[in-house]
This record gives C-alpha cells, structure tokens and sequence, in this order.
C-alpha cells in the first residue's frame, strides 16, 4: 500500500532563543519537499503550520520549574500538547507524521505523540545530545533538552506532558555526537542510552552505525522515531542552522544514514528541525532537508 505522509508544521524558534528558525516550514516547502516526497513514492499530504506563539509577546520567564532554567516553558507546553494530538492522530489514521521544525524544543510533542498508542525507540541524528534539564541547563534553551522530557528525566515541574510514555533509554541511540556537556556524558554514560559519536562513525563508516542504532531502536518496540536535526551535518553542507558545530557528516553519509533507516521499514514518524533560513546560503540546508526526509521514506535512484 502507498504510504501517505502527513506534513506538519511546527515554526517555533523560542525553545532555541533566536529568530529565523521559525521559518524552517516555509523554507523547506518552498524548497520542494512536496515533490521529494512525491519522488520516493509516497503520497503528501500538507496539514499546514501549527499556530505558535511570538517570542517577543511573551515572557521567557513566565512559568518555570519548581528548580532550575527553562525559557518559554509556558509556550512549550502549549505548543508540544498540540502537536502531540496531531502526530497521534496522523498515526491514528494510518498515515506517517512529518514533522517541520522550527527549533527542536518540537521533537517534546513529536515524541509525545508517537508514544501515545505504541512503544517506541528513537534515532537522534544531532551534533548535540539534547539530554540537558531545567537543572542542568547551561543556557535554559530547551531545544537542548527534548530528548531528555521525552525519556520523562527532565522535570519540568511535575507535569506531564512532556513524557513520552513507552520511550525507555535502551531504545534510544544518539548519532554523530561532537559536541556534549559534561551532566549530558554523565547521563549517557549512567543509563542504557546508545550514543555513537563521530569518531564512532569515523571508525566504522555510517551504514554500520546506523544498522546498530536501528536494532536499538527496534528492540521490542513497535516502530522508530527519527530525529534529525540539520545541525547533525557539516556546517559546510548545512549552514543554515544556529548552533553549527565543526566536524560533521558529510552529505552522502546522511543520505546513505537515512537511506538504512527506509531499508529497514521501522519508521513511525519523522522530523526535520534547526533550519534556520537567514543563516542559510541559498535555501541549501532547507533543500538538504527536503531530500534527506526523502530518503528517509525510501527515495532510491533506480
Ligand atoms: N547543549 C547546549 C544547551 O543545552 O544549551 C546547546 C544545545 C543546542 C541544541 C541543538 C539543537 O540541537
Ligand atoms: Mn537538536
Ligand atoms: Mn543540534
Ligand atoms: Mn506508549
């Protein structure tokens, strides 16, 4: 049967305290992702953008945990609840959620959702871990944190609603990591987390890692959110994102990456964030975008 992919705009760039990202949806649709899709034989379907709050409308500080940083934590809230209902209802309806970031703070209700009726496993393509909490924060930026109130280890203040339910840490591998705080090693290193770093990939080559992450990820669970943020590449190859970090993959590895993960018809949901189109240099990493998801749900060349 065709797989029907629902797009989902999320434009928000509060969780990364910086203006532009929000325009990742558009960036990435006016980079032709309809026609990407379309090209690896699924059909899209486009739910448009979520409605999100404006940054400099509201007080980073409004609503914060009991202890501990955490901006926008209100509008995180808001936003993460309503995307969690709609990726689960995208999966209710047989269809595979896409996600478009905005900031990462997103991946909060992608992962929410896609928990909702399954127990899941998670692929976290990042240069950065994601693992920070309110308490260990360095910058209260909750685009550092997703992955962390997704495993329920992030204490927001008691609530709820950033929990993916069924996402248990030895279902979870971190890929292509180059750029950690010290608390974000600890937890790697204290918990069943997977985490395969550059060097990792330098070692062993892409496919291997990747093939290694997935039977994490698949290990008894029901199917495999994919997190990629386009920071997880070289910034030569992705300039456009707000946290760059030297020494990343190259443009084949990620597709060559994302192209294992179609292989192995596991995907349940997928997301593409950090795009940020004033850094980018001719709409590159938005396009770098459009045809990595593309991959991802089984574009090939033959
Ligand atoms: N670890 C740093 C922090 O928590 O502030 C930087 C996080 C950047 C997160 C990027 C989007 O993946
Ligand atoms: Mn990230
Ligand atoms: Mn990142
Ligand atoms: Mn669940």
């Amino acid at each position: 049967m065709t797989r029907t992919v629902r797009i989902i705009g999320a434009p928000t760039d509060y969780g990364a305290n910086r203006r532009g990202v929000d325009m990742g949806p558009s960036a990435i649709r006016y980079a032709g992702l309809a026609e990407q899709l379309e090209n690896a034989g699924v059909v899209p379907e486009d739910a448009g953008d979520l409605p999100v709050p404006r940054a400099e409308e509201r007080d980073p500080e409004a609503n914060q945990p009991t202890e501990g940083h955490a901006k926008f934590l209100r509008e995180t809230e808001e936003v993460s609840t309503r995307l969690a209902d709609d990726v689960a209802d995208a999966l209710a309806d047989d269809v595979t959620p896409l996600v478009l970031g905005g900031d990462h703070s997103v991946a909060i209700g992608s992962l929410v959702g896609s928990a909702r009726d399954a127990d899941i496993g998670a692929i976290w393509f990042d240069a950065h871990g994601d693992l920070n909490t309110p308490t260990t924060t360095p910058s209260g930026n909750v685009h550092g944190m997703p992955l962390a109130a997704g495993l329920g280890i992030a204490d927001f203040g008691g609530v709820e609603w950033a929990n993916a339910p069924g996402l248990r840490p030895e279902n979870v591998a971190l890929v292509g990591l180059r750029s950690l705080d010290d608390a974000e090693r600890e937890l790697i290193r204290s918990t069943d987390l997977t985490a395969f770093t550059m060097s990792d990939i330098d070692e062993r080559g892409i496919t291997d890692v990747v093939d290694d992450a997935l039977a994490v990820a698949t290990d008894g669970t029901d199917g495999v959110h994919v997190s990629l943020d386009l920071d997880w590449l070289d910034p030569k190859e992705a300039p456009g994102v707000g946290t760059p970090v030297r020494g990343g993959v190259s443009y084949r590895e990620a597709h060559s990456a994302l192209e294992t993960v179609a292989h192995s018809e596991s995907l349940r949901s997928l997301e593409v964030v950090e795009v940020n189109p004033i850094l980018d240099e001719h709409n590159e990493t938005a396009e770098l975008a459009t045809e990595l998801a593309a991959s991802a749900l089984g574009k090939t060349i033959l």
